[in-house]
């Protein structure tokens, strides 16, 4: 095995990471919502250091960043990789940020390397969804599973994704060309850290992900009336708020153990809940709870949920109140391709790096990317599992490592895919259209 000695910039990486992390709202940890000014400064700044890195770099009409550098023009398909610049609220520095940086990273080292097939590095925007809308919005588009319908969709500011993408300088408009053409990728890499607790645990430093969970997302709506809290009679109450509290038990219960394994999901959480007029001494009148709830196996989650409805239709009588299940996002689960599972294993392989096989609990941008083409990730340790919090981190040997893993990942990618298809075709294509 010729051991290939090319490498990224290890420590230009860490001074990125913590400098894109300083493009933050006011507060603690990272906040970095999709298409706010600090959401447009990071694709500015990424989209520098894109060009620095020898990229022709574009934002497609739904503010996805992507660069793109030329392969020697006798394969159609492409290699892609990149993860999401938005966060979540009070988030850490690495879930996405880490992924879209190595991979610039990568395409620097690989400057004066001659690619087959022609490498994009992606910047998606919203995989969030942090205000309520559906999330991994710029991956799907990209897939084509986004219609203008969905551009209406309100978020919980009362926002519709087409203004937030408007006012990121997008054009909601031209949503269609922001779909990359049928059969151009040839596969998709993320790096991303494993944001759970396994790989730390084992100790191990590369997590080689066959498959990535599916998930619904869900907002329980609840609707009472308002009254004063001092004067009501307890027996002639119809409070949206004590419903809401029953809710959210309900929704957590979709995950015990329970008679009904079928309809038992690995975990469920309520991550919001409002309620109005949100006084003091007013009987709440409205309350919005949400439910994530997450397995593998989608039937799961559709079987839970009619379960859900049940219990609240229950919790709605009881409380006097009227009760509403809305679906936000279905997700299906993703299976890894195994060509793209393969060479992450051989890169890791050559780097002599340990790996471990694992699911990931966490959505991801390539969940959408799997429905055109073949994607695989490459996880690296969450210290004491935590993400979507301040406290994420990941050791700096562990980012760079996973960085390295990627760039020998895509290098084997460039042959192992070969060029099925043959010299003639790539007339047809213009190239640097996505
Ligand atoms: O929720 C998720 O799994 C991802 O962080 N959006
Ligand atoms: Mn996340
Ligand atoms: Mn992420």
């Amino acid at each position: 095995m010729d051991f290939d000695t090319i490498t990224i910039d290890g420590s230009r990486l860490l001074a990125r990471l913590d400098e894109l992390s300083k493009i933050s709202a006011p507060g603690v940890g990272v906040t970095r919502l999709a298409y706010s000014s600090q959401d447009i400064e990071a694709r500015k700044l990424l989209g520098t250091w894109m060009k620095d890195a020898g990229l022709t770099t574009i934002t497609d009409p739904v503010t996805n960043l992507i660069g793109t550098r030329s392969g020697t023009g006798l394969c159609r398909k492409i290699i892609a990789t990149g993860s999401h610049t938005d966060s979540v609220v009070n988030a850490g520095a690495l879930d996405g940020a880490y992924g879209i940086v190595a991979a610039i990273e990568v395409a620097a080292a690989l400057r004066e390397r001659e690619l087959t097939h022609d490498l994009k590095i992606v910047g998606f925007s919203n995989e969030e969804g942090a205000r309520g809308s559906a999330g991994t919005f710029g991956s799907l588009a990209i897939a084509g599973q986004i219609e203008p319908g969905d551009l209406e969709s309100v978020d919980v500011e009362g926002m519709s994704i087409a203004k937030r993408i408007q006012n990121a300088h997008g054009s909601p408009e031209h949503l269609k060309d922001a779909v990359w053409e049928d059969e151009i990728l040839g596969g998709f890499i993320e790096l991303h850290v494993e944001q759970g607790p396994i790989l730390s645990v084992a100790e191990i430093q590369i997590g080689v992900v066959e498959a990535i969970t599916a998930q619904g997302q869900f907002e329980v709506e609840i609707t009472g009336t308002a009254n004063h809290a001092g004067t009501t009679p307890m027996s002639a109450r119809s409070d949206a708020l004590v419903a809401a509290a029953h809710a959210i038990l309900a929704i957590e219960s979709l995950a015990n153990p329970s008679s009904d394994p079928q309809a038992t999901v690995r975990v469920a959480t309520t991550g919001r809940i409002t309620s109005e007029p949100g006084v003091r001494n007013v009987i709440s009148n409205r309350a919005v709870v949400t439910a994530d709830i997450r397995d593998t196996d989608v039937t799961k989650i559709k079987r839970a949920t009619q379960k859900l409805a049940s219990k609240l239709s229950a919790i709605a009588k009881e409380t006097h109140t009227e009760i509403t299940l809305r679906q936000v996002q279905l997700l299906d689960g993703t299976r890894c391709a195994t060509e793209i599972v393969a060479a992450i294993d051989y890169a890791s392989n050559l780097l002599g790096k340990a790996t471990l096989r694992m699911v990931s609990g966490a959505s991801h941008d390539s969940q959408s990317i799997a429905k055109i083409g073949p994607v695989g990730m490459i996880f690296v340790p969450s210290i004491d599992g935590l993400s979507h919090s301040p406290k994420e981190s990941t050791l700096p040997e562990d980012l760079i490592a996973g960085a390295q893993v990627l760039l020998h990942t895509i290098l084997r990618l460039d042959t192992s895919l070969g060029c099925r298809d043959n010299p003639q075709t790539k007339q047809k294509w213009i190239r640097g259209k996505t």
